[in-house]
């Protein structure tokens, strides 16, 4: 039987649904109904407990606090008999956003950067602005609608410029080739898209500098862009979602793969990136 151990490292800001993907996925995990089964006890899942309870209330989880970086072992099996050893992340998005800012990668960051076979980012589209900045406009007629005169980078050119930093980090000491990408656009039910719309042509739409670049610098069979619906719904802490209570959380969330089709199976990205990971 194949063994890989497959390093996975999770990207994204602060909010864009980290937490609530990993404990979802858990709970898939531990419902069996996916396409990733686990094939022995993952050690310690308790970085996820505030968040798996939480849910199983009916309410959103909390924030992530801000020095917080955990790794859980999820031993798991894919449907083709590949053994993996998922190593799941949970940490504030601050940490990227800072690296963003100082435009520095932290040593124990570029280990994990460089350890990754595959790479996961997410990125929540709703609340991003198609803002213009110094890329789509000329700085002149950027100035000229601002009353400050700092002009900033617009939330794309943040993205793009994390997968700059992230593709030099990986690059730079140890020359291996790009991982594999796969860009989860999470929140999907917040767009309330029509059914059989594409996560790729909704990327394209939203963050259209952001799609070109990674069309740009990965082939097609190491790139993937699916949409995550990690809870389903919109959960609040003052009204308590009944379907959390009584079907049970591993019953909510879907995925939305690259041809628009919706699937129950929050493992699908994980499988997916693996077999482009193998490509
Ligand atoms: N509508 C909707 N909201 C979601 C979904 N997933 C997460 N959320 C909400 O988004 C907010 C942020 O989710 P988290 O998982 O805490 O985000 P995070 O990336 O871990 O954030 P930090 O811990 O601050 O880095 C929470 O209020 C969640 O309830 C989803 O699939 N749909
Ligand atoms: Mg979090």
């Amino acid at each position: 039987m194949p063994e890989a151990t497959l390093k996975i490292a999770v990207f994204g800001e602060s909010n864009v649904g980290k937490s609530h993907y990993g404990a979802q996925l858990i709970g898939r995990l531990n419902a069996e109904t996916g396409s990733l089964r686990m094939r022995g006890a993952a050690p310690d899942l308790s970085a996820f407990d505030e968040v798996v309870q939480s849910l199983s209330g009916g309410v959103p989880g909390a924030h992530t606090s801000a020095g917080t970086y955990t790794e859980t072992l999820l031993p798991v099996r894919a449907a083709d008999g590949t053994d993996i050893d998922m190593n799941w992340p949970d940490y504030a998005g601050e940490q990227v956003s800072q690296l963003l800012e100082e435009r520095r990668v932290p040593a124990s960051w570029q280990e994990r950067v460089e350890a990754a076979d595959g790479w996961i980012l997410m990125v929540r589209t709703k609340p991003i602005p198609l803002r213009h900045d110094i890329f789509s406009k000329p700085l002149g007629d950027l100035q000229a609608s601002r009353s400050s005169a700092v002009v900033e980078r617009s939330p794309q050119a943040r993205l793009v410029e994390l997968l700059q930093m992230l593709l030099y980090t990986s690059h730079a000491r140890t020359r291996k080739s790009k991982p594999a990408l796969a860009v989860l656009l999470s929140c999907w039910d917040e767009l309330e898209e029509p059914q059989g719309t594409t996560p790729a042509s909704v990327l394209r739409r939203s963050l259209p500098m952001l799609a070109d670049y990674i069309a740009n610098n990965w082939s097609e069979q190491r790139r993937l862009v699916l949409g995550l619906s990690a809870t389903g719904v919109a959960l609040s802490k003052v009204s308590p979602n009944v379907d959390f209570i009584y079907k049970g959380a591993e019953q909510m969330g879907w995925v939305v793969d690259s041809d628009g089709k919706c699937y129950p199976d929050l493992t699908l990205p994980i499988t997916k990136l693996a077999q482009a990971i193998q490509c």
